[in-house]
């Protein structure tokens, strides 16, 4: 079986070691090409700006609001309050011949995600972010996990980086008592992701960004009540290659029934469809309970196994939409869904999929934090 990723930053870091150093010299240009298989989004005195930014941060004071985000969860039990999907939605009508409901931001209100949420369990918004700002995220994703990999930066940069990339709340370790935090951390290490909240720094400097696209508000208009986050599952994404065929799954196999959730998926390069790089297979259609494992071989117990989607009816139905980006998918815990499968890509792909969950109606067990 071919493991070797073809064109990751990972493979181009290895056989191009000085180039692949954070730097604000012109090859920093070429690695972001390398990496992504983005076009160059400025000329050759171009600067990766979210790094930048990041690295201006005042880490500590990040750090001090991360962690009380967490402790405003410690002994905090859910309510079952009523769900989204249990309130009825108005039906919009999408343009002919789109698979999965889809908008542009600048067209976009609440009750295009209501719809389509109650007609297909998902909706695409496209353009929600800059795709300048998501291009330069790329970067910050191969900082972040860099970091978590235990490959630290060497030169002149590498403490500030160190500091910024790498600085979880201390807090996390009482939360999530060992070993539920080393099973976290080898789990995402092996598929090729990272917890958002290793770098308090990027959690908070994602949050701003959230809410200045004014997705704290839509997010709270369609959940009903105000978000609140999760530790575990605000995640940055750059999948291991190959992919893994088994990875169908509704995030509320683990997650539970009854909570009130909705995710967004933003996409940080183009993928999906042909490209070359895997965005998301995905089911669009509104579910409302857990399917079973499945007969042949799921891979966790919240898995569905490929042999039961293939044997089912739902095959047909299976999409896995082009992203560019700055898109974003948003969808709940009955979604399924997986990595786009696949045996021929050869860019990587960069997402950040951030869980929101009603502020009192949450899964304690994916570590609420308040927003
Ligand atoms: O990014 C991916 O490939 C998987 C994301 C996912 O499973 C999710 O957002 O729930």
């Amino acid at each position: 079986m071919k493991t070797e990723r073809t064109l990751s930053a990972d493979h181009f870091a290895l056989a191009y070691p000085e180039t692949s150093r954070y730097s604000n010299v012109w090859s920093q240009l070429w690695v972001t090409v390398m990496s992504t298989g983005e076009r160059p989004v400025k000329a050759p005195s171009y600067q990766n700006s979210v790094v930048d930014e990041l690295l201006q941060r005042d880490a500590a004071k990040d750090l001090n609001r991360i962690n009380q985000r967490l402790s405003d969860y410690v002994n905090r039990e859910p309510v079952p309050t009523l769900r989204a999907i249990d309130i009825k939605a108005p039906k919009l009508n999408f343009p002919e011949g789109q698979e999965v409901p889809e908008i542009k931001a600048k067209a976009f209100e609440i009750d295009h995600l209501r719809s389509a949420m109650a007609s297909h369990g998902c909706l695409i918004i496209r353009g929600l972010f800059s795709s300048t700002t998501m291009a330069d995220f790329c970067r910050v994703i191969d900082l972040a996990m860099e970091a978590t990999e235990g490959q630290p930066k060497q030169g002149e940069d590498a403490a500030s980086i160190a500091e910024t990339f790498l600085n979880p709340p201390s807090e996390l370790a009482s939360v999530v008592p060992k070993p539920g935090l080393d099973f976290a951390r080898a789990f995402h290490k092996e598929g090729g992701s990272a917890m958002c909240v290793e770098s308090a720094s990027i959690s908070e400097y994602l949050l701003e960004l959230y809410e200045s696209a004014g997705i704290k508000k839509i997010v709270a208009d369609y959940l009903g009540e105000a978000p609140c986050l999760s530790a575990l599952k605000w995640v940055l994404r750059r999948p291991t290659l190959p992919i893994n065929r088994d990875g169908w799954h509704q995030d509320g196999a683990f997650m539970g029934e009854g909570i009130n959730s909705l995710n967004m998926w933003i996409a940080a390069n183009h993928c999906g469809g042909e490209s070359g790089a895997p965005g998301m297979d995905l089911l669009p259609q509104r579910l409302t309970e857990i399917l079973g494992e499945g007969e042949g071989g799921a891979v966790f117990d919240w898995s569905v196994s490929d042999h039961a989607m293939k044997t089912s009816q739902s095959n047909n139905a299976i999409i896995a939409p082009a992203f560019e980006a700055g898109d974003a998918l948003f969808f709940d815990h009955f979604l399924l869904h997986r990595t786009q499968y696949g045996n021929d890509f050869t860019r990587p792909r960069y997402a950040v999929e951030t869980w929101f969950f009603g502020e009192r109606n949450f899964p304690s067990n994916q570590v609420p934090l308040s927003w």
